[in-house]
């Protein structure tokens, strides 16, 4: 059998160092007709935005599936479970709660408990209800305001069954990719609205962080932010310029404000209609303290000058993944040790890792030896980060099975458990099986 191994006194094979799966709601759920419209199912109804015209109508049928999809968590041996609730799903127009998107996501959350499962619940993982999008979506500082008070009806409900809340996932792609280039829903395109949207993603986040510290003192509370570290085509200083002006753009600026109250310096670079809109008090909202700091990691991006533009984005290097994201797993180790040099962190999670490979399903297996071996290669980076001081407790494999990869829809597989979207039957991967001997020799 394909193994997972670390150094037998690593500090990954402690008894407390957790290990987990995670999903989010729009990517398995489907069971549409039973929440609000939400911003990707009007993406996915705009023809050439999604690359095999998929939606999320049915996905993982995960609406249907939970119990099965929770004992097949169970049967992974793993510690926690990172799932998303469906903002649309558990709150109506008027702001109140709606008692069957809250049963659904009760129920779970009993399951896992009486599992002895730990859910780590992401508030919100993109799905805006449209009717916010309709009035401005991030773009309009109100949304933010909604948000907190999502976060504080549903803090309420779900009670001591959750371990961890986290407010945001990847605000970069929410912000960048849904307003800027406009790849992700709502499809914006306009450098004058990406740092707008941001901004408000991240002053909904410190307004609900301070709700969900009310609420929950004993949930571990925090944020997800994703990391694509940057580095220079060469040794020019106008290339390392570039490549310092992308990493504060695309990185540092969803880190530096929940940490130091305050945007890289680059801020002043921008045209005044290109930044933010910050009000007085806004930044302090936004720079609560964290109980925790979710990092998601992937791959790393090549950059060089540019005459027109602050920075170009060169191509970059085999081996890659599936989706084509370059396999370099040292910028995982790069990146923890840097922001632990720069910024004074609180603990940290890996809440995403993970590759898409094109898998072949023969004889109701999947021998995914490459996802074996990027996993192996990105644990050792997080170990080696780990020795070099970074606090890491916890690592979330993205994801636990096959699922919706947005614009890609169903064409790019990052599942260690294969599913079949004819039968919506699952079966446990190569790396599935390698994950939980890994986790089992603890
Ligand atoms: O599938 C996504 C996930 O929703 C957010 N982080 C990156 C993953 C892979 O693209």
């Amino acid at each position: 059998m394909a193994k997972l191994s670390l150094p037998l006194n690593s500090p990954m094979l402690a008894k407390d160092f957790l290990y987990g799966v995670a999903t989010a709601s729009f990517q398995i759920e489907g069971g549409i007709e039973h929440r609000l419209p939400c911003i990707w199912d009007t993406f996915c109804a705009t023809p050439g935005k999604i690359a095999d015209a998929s939606d999320g109508a049915i996905a993982c049928d995960h609406f249907n599936k939970w119990q099965e999809d929770i004992d097949l968590i169970e049967s992974l041996g793993v510690d926690a479970y990172r799932l998303s609730v469906s903002w649309p799903r558990v709150m109506t127009e008027q702001g109140e709660l709606n008692p069957a998107g809250i049963e659904f996501y009760l129920d779970i959350l009993k399951r896992l408990k009486s599992k002895n499962i730990k859910a780590y619940v992401t508030l919100y993982h993109w799905d805006l209800p449209q009717y916010l999008e309709d009035n401005g979506g991030w773009l309009n500082r109100q949304t933010a305001f909604s948000f907190a008070e999502y976060a504080d009806k549903i803090s309420q409900a779900f009670g001591d069954l959750v371990h961890s809340y986290a407010t945001l996932n990847e605000p970069f792609c929410s912000a960048f990719l849904g307003y800027e280039v406009g790849v992700h829903a709502p499809g914006i395109v306009g450098k004058e609205f990406g740092r707008k949207a941001a901004h408000h993603l991240l002053l909904g986040h410190g307004l609900a962080m301070k709700i969900l510290q009310k609420n929950c003192p004993n949930a571990q509370n925090g944020i997800v932010l994703n990391f694509t570290p940057c580095y220079s085509n060469s040794d020019s200083e106008a290339d390392i310029k570039a490549t310092k002006f992308a990493d504060d753009y695309i990185n540092q600026w969803y880190i530096k404000p929940l940490i130091d109250g305050a945007y890289p310096d680059i801020i002043d670079q921008l045209p005044k209609a290109h930044q933010p809109d910050i009000l007085p008090g806004d930044m302090e909202i936004i720079q609560q303290p964290l109980d925790f700091l979710g990092i998601n990691y992937y791959t790393r991006m090549i950059y060089q000058a540019d005459e027109n533009e602050h920075y170009a984005e060169m191509p970059v290097p085999e081996p890659r993944t599936d989706i084509g994201w370059e396999i370099y797993p040292q910028a995982f180790t790069d990146v923890l040790v840097s922001l632990n040099n720069t910024y004074t962190l609180p603990p940290i999670f890996i809440t995403e890792n993970g590759a898409a490979m094109a898998d072949k399903f023969v004889d109701g297996e999947v021998d995914d030896q490459d996802r074996i071996d990027y996993y192996q290669g990105h644990l050792n980076a997080v170990d080696n980060a780990i020795s070099q001081g970074v606090n890491v407790k916890g690592y979330f494999a993205w994801s636990l099975m096959d699922n919706f990869e947005w614009a890609e829809g169903y064409l790019k597989r990052f599942g260690i458990v294969h599913v079949d979207y004819q039968s919506q039957q699952r079966t446990i991967k190569a790396s599935g099986l390698a994950y939980r001997n890994l986790i089992s020799q603890r």
